[in-house]
């Protein structure tokens, strides 16, 4: 997978692409990260990237020849490529889109700042729009690195290989069991005593129960896609009778029994 991502800032990257799993996935040519400085691309004694709105009002607007040229400047190898505008306005990032974005070959990321980018820009070369949820933030280069690590996570070989065959099963719409490592007693608090049994039926069984009941009761809106085996639907039948009502979220006394 081929990254050539486009910004005003980008610095930005810098702790992307040096830690992790994704400076580890660089080092190995698993992926490519071609960052392209907009500026390079403007013209003027300044270099500006933004200009004021037609019609007037607060903000400003990224010029489209510095984009439209960067993105003339990109290489493009054979294989499917995707153009990808950050912006608020976009369709909310799933799982699901980057399953779908992990099949290309070359993902060319368009970071905007400011109010935006010029329409055309948009109209012309954008394949994809994208946000990363509701909530207000100061430019499209952290969603694009949201992008970046999701992504990446998912080609073949960047993670090990035992982890990325759990992901493929129907797990991944419910939420996590709680996890525990050494020690077996922390500031008093101690490891629920079935992990600690050697009966892999029941620590199975317990871990279902949590991820169910943790779904339950701070994710309900996930278990409407969720596939529920028989085992499942027994499991969640008695999570029912227990609390009538699944909202005990931080309810400590609730979080101890099975
Ligand atoms: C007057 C309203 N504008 C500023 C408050 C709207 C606005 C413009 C540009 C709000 C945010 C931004 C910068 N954000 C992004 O470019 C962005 C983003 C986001 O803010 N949230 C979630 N996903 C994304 S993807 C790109």
């Amino acid at each position: 997978m081929r990254f050539d991502i486009l910004s005003i800032f980008p610095e930005m990257f810098a702790s992307l692409i040096d830690y992790g799993i994704i400076g580890r996935a660089l080092k190995r040519g698993q992926i490519e990260i071609n960052l392209v400085n907009l500026r390079d691309f403007a013209e003027g004694p300044h270099l500006v990237t933004d200009d004021r709105p037609f019609g007037g009002g607060d903000g400003m607007v990224m010029k489209p020849e510095p984009i439209v040229r960067a993105l003339e400047s990109i290489s493009t190898g054979k294989g499917e490529k995707s153009v990808i505008l950050l912006t608020p306005q976009g369709q909310p990032f799933t799982q699901s889109i980057a399953r779908g974005l992990a099949m290309l070959k070359q993902i060319v990321l368009v970071c905007g700042r400011y109010e935006g980018v010029d329409e055309r820009v948009r109209s012309r070369y954008v394949d994809t729009e994208v946000s990363i949820g509701d909530y207000i933030l100061t430019g499209g280069e952290l969603p694009a690195m949201v992008v970046v690590d999701a992504v990446s996570r998912l080609i073949p070989g960047v993670l090990g290989g035992a982890r990325s065959n759990r992901e493929e099963s129907f797990e991944d719409h419910f939420l996590e069991y709680p996890h525990y490592t050494r020690p077996r007693v922390f500031q008093g608090l101690e490891v629920p005593s079935v992990l600690l049994s050697g009966d892999h039926r029941r620590i199975e069984l317990w871990r279902r129960t949590q991820s169910i009941k943790r779904t339950l009761e701070r994710r309900p809106d996930l278990l409407e896609k969720a596939f529920f085996s028989e085992a499942d639907k027994c499991i969640l039948e008695e999570l029912k009778q227990k609390h009538g009502k699944p909202s005990h979220i931080g309810d400590q006394e609730s979080d101890h029994d099975q």
